[in-house]
């Protein structure tokens, strides 16, 4: 009789597809634990969204640096204790914003359906709909993400890239997530929203290689513009990153790296690799014409990096602190 090797051999199927299974995330995931999530989620940045257009930036942001340290597990919502030092308080972080914002959003959430909802698909949802109220595109958010439990200062420094990254360190560090070249070219146009404070960028400005020179690849009636704005050593004044119009998602990001009027070099470094550079240059001509299909398939993918699914982790009962 063959038949305890078949059931073995089905045993351990059933414990595969479990965990495979396990790993995933999917639509409509709280359907019946807390079918209303995601249009509370929806309501709630929405009014703050319409009083504060600029928040959206911040929450697109926020979402990515959750992503890019152990997985979108809201490690970045973590509150440093006296035994540690979480992400929070990491140079990358000290501009982040939008906590408030999140954790109104999961008060509404928890008032419906206390205990369900991961602070961690909070953010997911957040983001999405944050940059689909500012005129960008809509993406599916397949949910069931679970809280980590641990958010360390140092992990952020060596996850996130930094703005004067180049190709290289770029293509690695998004290579390093599973994420592609062209989901580097496509991510990036996130910078066509939000602000940043000159000290990201000013060393292009004044002190390049450190000779008082300016970065040879920033066209220089923008150096004079983004002077003008940004005095040496401010720490302090923020600058649009596409400006005239860095409240609303839209394809200029790639028009103003295609004129060399990227913001930091990991900008203008989309110009050193020929697939980021044809990417760049078919935004700009086209008029985004890949843009929005491209940007919803990219953040999808960020969306699942490293996440904690089943029984890995916690839901959060408030988004700055382990339960
Ligand atoms: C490719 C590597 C990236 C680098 C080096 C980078 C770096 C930066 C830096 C230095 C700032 C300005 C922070 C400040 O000084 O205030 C910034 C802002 C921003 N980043 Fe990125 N970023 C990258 C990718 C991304 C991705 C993948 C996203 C989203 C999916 C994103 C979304 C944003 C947004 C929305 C802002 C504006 C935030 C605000 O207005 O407060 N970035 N980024
Ligand atoms: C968490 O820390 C932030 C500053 O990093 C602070 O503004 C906030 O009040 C803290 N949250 C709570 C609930 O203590
Ligand atoms: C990128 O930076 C790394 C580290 O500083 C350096 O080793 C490498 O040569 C640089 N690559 C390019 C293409 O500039
Ligand atoms: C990337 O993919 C590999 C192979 O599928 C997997 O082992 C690894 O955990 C993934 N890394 C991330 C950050 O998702
Ligand atoms: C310019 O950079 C060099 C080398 O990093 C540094 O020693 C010098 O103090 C900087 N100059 C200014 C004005 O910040
Ligand atoms: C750079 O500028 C600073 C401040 O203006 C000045 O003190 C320094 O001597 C300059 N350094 C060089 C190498 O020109
Ligand atoms: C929003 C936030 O938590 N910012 C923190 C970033 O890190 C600095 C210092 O490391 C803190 O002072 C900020 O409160």
């Amino acid at each position: 009789m063959a038949s305890p090797k078949y059931l073995a051999v089905f045993i351990a199927l059933v414990a595969v597809f479990n965990i495979s299974n396990a790993q995933g995330l999917k639509l409509g995931f709280y359907r019946k634990t807390c079918p209303s999530v995601e249009a509370i989620v929806k309501t709630t940045t929405a009014r703050v969204i319409s009083q504060a257009p600029t928040l959206a930036a911040p929450l697109l942001r926020l979402h990515f640096h959750d992503c890019f340290v152990r997985g979108c597990d809201g490690s970045v919502l973590i509150n440093s204790t006296r035994n540690n030092q979480a992400e929070k308080d990491a140079i990358p972080n000290q501009s982040l914003r939008g906590y408030g914002v999140i954790d109104r959003v999961k008060s509404a959430v928890e008032k419906k359906c206390p205990g369900v909802v991961s602070c961690a698909d909070i953010l997911a949802l957040t983001a999405r709909d944050a940059v689909s109220l500012i005129k960008g595109p809509i993406w599916k958010v397949p949910l069931g993400r679970r809280d980590g439990r641990v958010s360390i200062i140092t992990e952020a420094l060596i996850n996130l890239p930094p703005p004067f990254a180049n190709i290289t360190q770029l293509k690695a560090s998004f290579a390093s997530k599973n994420l592609t070249t062209k989901d580097l070219a496509v991510l990036s146009g996130s910078h066509t929203i939000g602000t940043s404070h000159c000290s990201s960028f000013s060393s292009r400005l004044y002190n390049f290689t450190g000779r008082n020179d300016t970065d040879p690849t920033l066209d220089p009636n923008y150096i004079i513009r983004l002077k003008s704005k940004c005095k040496p050593a401010d720490l302090t004044t923020l600058a649009e990153m596409d400006p005239g119009s860095f409240k609303t998602f839209d394809e200029d990001y790639y028009t103003l790296v295609a004129k060399r009027r990227g913001l930091f070099q990991s900008d203008a470094a989309l110009l050193d690799d020929p697939e980021t550079k044809a990417y760049v240059k078919l935004q700009a001509t086209s008029h985004g014409s890949t843009f929005f299909k491209d940007f919803s398939k990219s953040m999808e993918k960020m969306g699942k990096i490293g996440v904690l699914t089943g029984n890995a982790g916690e839901i959060r009962k408030r988004c700055a602190f382990v339960n």
